[in-house]
């Protein structure tokens, strides 16, 4: 078996290497950072973040996510590694040498989750976020502060521009494990109402695919071997660095008939049918239920961390090593001839933390350098994060990221 995955990684990297030198893309920068910078409401809330120990100025923290709306995006930076004031905020007109001012979004004191009031009312920790077709904007909030699970999960709907609380939902007990799991990343299934809608979150840490009917307000979870790491693919290298990533579950996609999904410490992509994984029933008894709900799709040759899947069945993913995307068609087999290189860029493109069509038009990225944050050597005086675009028409006829066919 062993020799078996050997042989296509081989040829696999060879294939790649071929192809790429053709596909080298410059992408289109919606925004740009070399160090995040937060806004504070007045000098006196600087001061307070800083001596409570929820601000350090002097260290780099990474952004995981982003959404967008019209002209407004919004950012994530959980609190995860360094001190954070706010974990979600909207990127301001301001700018500094280093990049545009950010801006807590809905309103500074709901961040400050300090003062054990009631968890209810707070934001503890947003990962990542996300806007659905009806122009709400979904966060998902892990409830930790660094390792210490301060509230329960919860999953928030806000006006993107009033900022005003439209839907929240507190995950129960028997959904996460405290202090271990990380509700991360999630995708809104089709729905036919604005307030109906089934959510799909990824539990990297504590190994789960999450399902939330806002229809129904009640939640389920999945567990299966296939959502863990596997050990052999948790060294990772990003742009000639190596280090360690131990992520299971990273990314789930949805196609007109399956959850698709993969584990960061992995080289395997899987499938479930959307009928069962929707089918409450079916786990709420046992999360473990049904083992071989399961399919292995097929492998390739590194990581893949965020990917999007657009309207016609197309799968976009962001290699670890090269610093590129591949797309796949979901409705062929995942083979290493099926996975097809369409933009790679050493410098823009190094490790995708979030990905997502929007408009059924554009693919957009949010890229970071995490070997940089592993290794402690951001450099303070180059970009370091990006929200890029690029026009699904000119990644699938090789032409410009501006190019579109009408
Ligand atoms: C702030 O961050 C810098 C850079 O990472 C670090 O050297 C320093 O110890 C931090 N200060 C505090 C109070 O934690
Ligand atoms: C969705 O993806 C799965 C897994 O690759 C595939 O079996 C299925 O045919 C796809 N569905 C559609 C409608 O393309
Ligand atoms: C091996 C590799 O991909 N190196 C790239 C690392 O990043 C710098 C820019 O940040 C590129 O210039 C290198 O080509």
């Amino acid at each position: 078996m062993e020799l078996f995955v050997l042989c296509l990684l081989i040829i696999s990297s060879s294939l790649g290497n071929e192809i790429l030198e053709n596909e080298q893309k410059e992408f289109i920068t919606v925004v740009d950072f070399k160090v995040l910078q937060y806004s504070f409401p007045s000098p006196k809330d600087e001061k307070e973040a800083t001596d409570t120990g929820f601000y350090n100025a002097s260290a780099i923290t990474r952004p995981y996510g982003f959404a967008i709306f019209k002209n407004k995006v919004f950012i994530s930076m959980p609190r995860l590694e360094t001190p954070v004031p706010f974990s979600l905020a909207e990127v301001t007109n301001e700018y500094t040498e280093k990049g545009p001012k950010l801006r807590a979004f809905p309103y500074y004191e709901i961040h400050k989750a300090n003062d054990k009031v009631s968890c209810d009312n707070k934001i503890v920790s947003v990962f990542r976020p996300n806007m659905d077709n009806c122009g709400q904007l979904w966060v998902i909030d892990t409830g930790r502060i660094l390792g210490t699970q301060v509230c329960p999960p919860k999953i928030m709907a806000f006006h993107p521009q009033s900022g005003k609380i439209l839907h929240k939902y507190t995950f129960p007990e028997e959904t996460f494990i405290p202090g271990q799991s990380m509700f991360s990343n999630f995708v809104l299934g089709k729905s036919s109402s604005c307030r109906k809608n089934l959510f799909y979150i990824t539990d990297p840490r504590g190994y789960r695919i999450v399902v939330y009917n806002q229809a129904t307000k009640r939640s389920w979870y999945i567990d299966n071997p296939a959502f863990r790491p596997e050990d052999q693919y948790i060294p990772v290298t990003v742009n000639g660095t190596l280090f360690n990533f131990p992520d299971g579950i990273y990314q789930i996609n949805l196609n007109k008939t399956h959850v698709i999904f993969h584990p960061h410490a992995s080289v395997s992509e899987y499938a479930i049918p959307l009928s069962l994984v929707n089918d409450e029933n079916v786990w709420k008894h046992n999360p473990s239920a049904v083992p071989c709900a399961v399919t292995h799709l097929g492998v390739r040759s590194a990581q893949w961390s965020a990917s999007a899947i657009d309207k016609t069945g197309n799968m976009f993913g962001c290699y670890t090593t090269p610093s590129a995307v591949y797309k796949w068609d979901t409705s062929k087999p995942y083979t290493i001839e099926n996975q097809v290189l369409v933009a790679r860029n050493d410098v823009t493109l190094q490790f995708c933390s979030n990905a997502k069509i929007l408009r059924d038009k554009d693919l957009f990225v949010m890229t970071t350098r995490l070997q940089n944050s592993d290794t402690k050597s951001y450099n303070p005086n180059e970009i370091n994060f990006r929200v890029l675009k690029c026009s699904l028409d000119g990644l699938n006829s090789g032409r410009d990221c501006d190019f579109y066919f009408k």
